[in-house]
């Protein structure tokens, strides 16, 4: 999605391999071959077979971490992929949970050092697309895309240090997805920086909750 006007991914990927038939927005079918574009309308690709070991839909050539929330507002989980990529970029990957299409798939939106750290960060009932940006050397930032417009919500934030890692979740509960990080820290114990998508507000400034080898398990 490019902005609020166009509801379409018009992003061209690598097809899977896995991957042999597709299945356009008018219904019609295709055999794939080369590269394809995917919009919103569209169901996804017909596979021959689960994708090869190693996880992923082109086989886990490169890392997928899964990023699993509810990026359509069906209320139901969807089944998502963030594809790290340090050569041609970073990719999403998203199939429905309910219906099992997939409605994004491969769109770039992401660097090398990110970690996705999705939630619905402008309230509309759809998880966005959203990265922590690890750096050591200026401080670490978030970058976040709304699902449903497109448009960036943050762009570049900073708030974050070099041990961080991304929690977000609504702290607050106002249903905007909140900027959270869980500092870990083996010598005086592990802190939450909490800071209000909404207001800007800190919500919780080096609140101790965790030991040296807890990471962030986030739920509601
Ligand atoms: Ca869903
Ligand atoms: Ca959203
Ligand atoms: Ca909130």
């Amino acid at each position: 999605m490019v902005n609020g006007e166009n509801p379409s991914i018009d992003v061209t990927f690598t097809v899977p391999q896995y991957c042999v038939h597709y299945v356009d927005s008018t219904g019609q079918t295709s055999v794939i071959d080369d590269s394809y574009t995917i919009y919103m309308g569209d169901s996804g690709c017909l596979c021959d077979g689960p994708p090869p070991a190693g996880g992923g839909s082109d086989g886990g050539a490169t890392p997928n971490r899964a990023a699993t929330a509810d990026y359509n507002g069906d209320n139901f989980s969807d089944l998502a992929l963030y594809r790290q990529d340090c050569t041609n970029g970073s990719s999403w990957w998203v199939m429905s949970g309910a219906t099992r299409n997939q409605f994004v798939g491969g769109s770039r939106y992401g660097g090398c050092n990110d970690i996705p750290a999705p939630g619905d960060y402008d309230g509309d009932g759809k998880t966005d697309l959203a990265l922590y940006r690890h750096d050591c050397t200026n401080g670490s930032s978030w970058w976040v895309k709304s699902t449903g417009t497109g448009n960036p919500i943050y762009g570049g934030t900073k708030f974050g240090g070099c041990n961080d890692i991304p929690a977000p979740g609504d702290f607050d509960n106002d249903g905007y997805t909140d900027l959270a990080l869980y500092r870990q820290d083996c010598t005086n114990g592990s802190t939450w920086w909490i800071k209000s998508t909404h207001t800007g507000t800190q919500l919780y400034g080096g609140t101790r909750y965790g030991g040296c080898h807890d990471i962030p398990a986030m739920g509601s």
